[in-house]
């Protein structure tokens, strides 16, 4: 478990973010880079990087034996791999113990426990974590899953137990529906997770989409550090997050923080992780999933909680007894987080690329910039399109959407097409100032775009 030098196998804000934690904590890090990024701003900030292939994901940053043999090559003794690529595989975390290496996350054993959906609903759910009314396990053929829908009643959202974040997921309204949608989702988990096991639940109407997260040490301490709100979305991708929950009262918040940490720590998780759940209209809250890793809205706890998370995933992977005890946090204000997409508001949001021209970055109190941004950047095709995250914190939220607006307008990014203009009409949307941002996609889009994306 040792942690005294660390490889960071990733990209982006995320690898400058992961950098900075390991400056704060004086541990040495060497930043993994693909052919792609040889220009980043984590490798111009290394104190050492090294290449480990071409641009294609596959060859670079998912590429596990280049990645181990980089983290040996350098004398790490331990890895983080950010969120996304290689952050929630067992099998990875697995050949980094085979080489002594520290994987910054939960253990192979328990990434490879809690990395079935279905059998993670049913696991917490033993623990006392409401979940959605659904099917009673992976369906097993079509006969099966029209018996259960026809008991739990129809709409249902048929998901992939491999799955996650919303990929592959099906609305099905009828049996009828059920025929052709059980082996599209079926055929479409496969190709895209190597895994086609159903299950489904009955679909929440107008829920939103609040997250807990908490942080276990590998001596069965947890806690949680408040909620984030995540109901803004576009084709399962968190735009704007916030926390604490604006539809959520006290008694609410902690009856789920206290739920949601206590379930996970009696199931053995351990790191930083996050409990996704559905919010209902009633104030009713239904687990769907957890993720094992840090994820891109951290940020938005960090500023109500004043801590590190990523320093504390660090000190946790290195077998260290978690740094706080839940009565010492302090949770203040309200934060609000913007992530800053490469894509075109006025054409489908299209991903862009190109040269980071000029760059202007707000400031002041409140305001916090989270960006491998640089004048003279080049935004590289092969990945996905988040620039950098503005996150904005006031006593309350409507300091915070104050200080938002007047950051936002400050914000200029010329060179590449950005979603910032989208975001400054959405705060002023009466929707999201009086937190009324749910999903109805039934209504909205219907079915037919309701699929992987
Ligand atoms: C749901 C749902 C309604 N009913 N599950 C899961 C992953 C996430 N990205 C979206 N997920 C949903 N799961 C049941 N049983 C609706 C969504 C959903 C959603 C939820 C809250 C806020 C925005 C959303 C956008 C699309 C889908």
């Amino acid at each position: 478990m040792p942690v005294s030098k660390i490889l960071i196998a990733n990209r982006g804000e995320i690898a400058v973010r992961i950098l900075r934690a390991c400056r704060d904590l004086g541990i040495p890090a060497v930043v993994a880079y693909s052919e792609a990024d040889r220009d980043s701003l984590a490798v111009k900030l290394a104190d050492e990087a090294i290449c480990i292939g071409p641009a294609e994901a596959r060859r670079s940053y998912l590429n596990q034996p280049a990645l181990i043999s980089a983290a040996m090559i350098t004398g790490c003794d331990a890895v983080h791999p950010g969120y996304g690529f290689l952050s929630e595989d067992a099998t990875f975390a697995e050949a980094c113990a085979a080489h002594d290496l520290t994987f910054i996350g939960p253990r192979p054993e328990v990434l490879e426990r809690f990395g079935s959906k279905y059998a993670v609903r049913r696991m917490l759910a033993a623990n006392g974590l409401p979940t959605v009314p659904g099917s009673t396990g992976i369906v097993s053929d079509l006969r099966d899953a029209l018996d259960q829908a026809a008991q739990a009643g129809y709409p249902v959202l048929l998901k992939p137990s491999a799955g996650g974040g919303g990929r592959g997921m099906r609305l099905v309204r009828s049996p009828r529906e059920m025929e052709t949608s059980l082996p599209l989702a079926r055929s479409e988990a496969q190709a895209a997770f190597g895994d086609d096991s159903i299950y489904f639940e009955k679909w929440i109407e107008e829920s939103r989409h609040v997250e807990v997260q908490v942080m276990v040490d590998q001596h069965g301490t947890g806690v949680h550090l408040g909620e984030r709100d995540c109901s803004v979305q576009r084709r399962h991708q968190k735009i704007i997050e916030e926390g604490p929950s604006p539809a959520m009262d006290d008694a609410g918040r902690e009856r789920l923080r206290d739920l949601a940490v206590r379930s996970v720590v009696a199931a053995g998780y351990e790191s930083a992780g996050t409990l996704e759940f559905l919010l209902d209209p009633d104030g009713n809250f239904y687990f769907i999933e957890i993720n094992c890793r840090i994820q891109v809205e951290h940020p938005v706890t960090e500023m109500i909680t004043g801590l590190d998370l990523i320093a504390e995933q660090i000190r946790i992977a290195a077998g260290e007894p978690l740094s706080f005890r839940q009565e010492a946090i302090r949770f203040r204000g309200h934060a609000i987080e913007f992530r800053i997409n490469a894509e075109d508001p006025g054409d489908n949001f299209a991903p862009q690329t190109g040269e980071i021209e000029s760059l202007q970055l707000p400031g002041g109190p409140g305001v916090r910039i989270d960006t491998h941004l640089y004048p003279g950047y080049e935004v590289p095709p092969f990945y996905d399109s988040l620039l950098g995250k503005l996150i904005v914190w006031g006593e309350d939220r409507e300091i915070a959407l104050a200080r938002s607006r007047r950051a936002l307008g400050e914000l200029e990014i010329v060179g590449v097409k950005t979603n910032v203009p989208f975001h400054r009409g959405i705060i002023d949307k009466a929707a999201f100032l009086e937190a009324r941002v749910s999903t109805n996609l039934l209504d909205r889009v219907g079915p037919a775009a309701f699929v992987a994306g």
